[in-house]
């Protein structure tokens, strides 16, 4: 329909994004085979069987279990390059994504081999789709803060590819206290900080984000709205909140997409967009979570638009970048 053409046309940026999330079963299995790696899978509709999460911890061990494919920089490449190939379709014209360095550090990949694959894949897309992008390196929090600054040490050989650090994996039990000097040392260093803050965890987690480890930009923050004098302090400061509706109705943060919270942080005045996070696992790219918010929301057609452009105002583009892209 109408709604759903404009969703398609609209241009877009997608500001939280994990590459590792958008490996596709197909793709999985076929770098299984070609690294000779085992899984406990058979077939792709074995994969995706096994894909109905509880919580987000559910969701995480089979995002680690799924990464083991990827071993060379040709892997990154092909799983980069398809993710981008994809969302070409969808509209989208520059991506902010998150990796996981730790993940693959941890089982013998080199820090080089990872970053080499992804930024050959997004320097090709730049030139062939016009698609402009920036990576995010996301510490992992359920690993000590000291390995957390071995990934540092690493990104700062590589500042001219590497905009940012992030923060994910498990909310619960890893605030961002836990955080703070690795972050620190991350922002003197000069990459921009942002975090997982609220997406399991409460508001006081989205508040330590932002005074602890100064975040540009809070990702998913869904439990920011549980506090309306944080709620207020966001609007204010124009924060920027990447909000992941179908990611949050697969994991169970809410029961149905009816209850996402995306209307509710339009309404408060909050800079916030919409997000496919882990589209793979969660079965819906950047449109489709666009669809979901539209059908599931009191949302007319203006806000879709309202979404598209916040998603670049929420971007880390320069003003004039915003400019041509607005
Ligand atoms: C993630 Cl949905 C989500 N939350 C936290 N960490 C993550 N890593 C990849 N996807
Ligand atoms: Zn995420």
């Amino acid at each position: 329909d109408l709604a759903s053409k404009l969703i398609d046309n609209l241009p877009k940026a997608e500001l939280h994004l994990h590459i590792e999330g958008t490996l596709e079963p197909e793709m999985m299995l076929r770098l299984a085979k070609r690294n000779k790696i085992s899984l406990p899978y058979k077939d792709v509709e074995d994969v995706r069987k096994a894909y109905e999460f509880d919580c987000l911890q559910d969701f995480l061990d089979l995002y680690y279990l799924g990464m083991s494919v990827l071993l060379t920089e040709q892997d990154f490449f092909d799983l980069t390059w398809a993710y981008l190939e994809r969302v070409h379709q969808d509209g989208l014209t520059h991506v902010e994504l998150f990796f996981d360095p730790q993940a693959h550090t941890d089982r013998g990949v080199s820090f080089e081999t990872v970053l080499g694959g992804l930024t050959s894949a997004l320097e090709q897309a730049q030139r062939e789709m016009g698609i402009s992008s920036k990576l995010i390196m996301c510490f992992l929090r359920h690993l000590p803060e000291e390995q957390a600054f071995d990934a540092l040490e690493c990104a700062c050989k590589h500042k001219e590819h590497i905009f940012g650090v992030g923060l994910d994996s498990s909310e619960k039990g890893f605030p961002p206290p836990l955080f703070e000097r690795v972050f620190a040392k991350a922002r003197e260093e000069g990459f921009v900080p942002v975090a997982h803050l609220g997406e399991e965890g409460t508001a006081e987690n989205v508040r330590e984000g932002l005074d602890l480890l100064k975040v540009e930009r809070v990702d998913h923050g869904n439990h920011a709205l549980d506090d309306p004098a944080l709620t207020q302090r966001l609007a204010e400061a124009q924060t920027p909140l990447t909000m992941c509706p179908i990611s949050n109705w697969r994991l169970k943060g809410i029961p149905t997409l009816a209850h996402s919270p995306v209307k509710k942080a339009m309404d408060a005045g909050l800079l916030v967009t919409v997000n496919s996070d882990d589209p793979s696992y969660f079965g819906g790219y950047l449109n489709d979570n666009y669809r979901a918010v539209y059908e599931h929301l009191p949302l007319v057609e203006k806000d879709l638009v309202t979404l598209a452009q916040n998603s670049f105002k929420a971007s880390f583009l320069s003003d004039q970048e915003k400019q041509i892209q607005l």
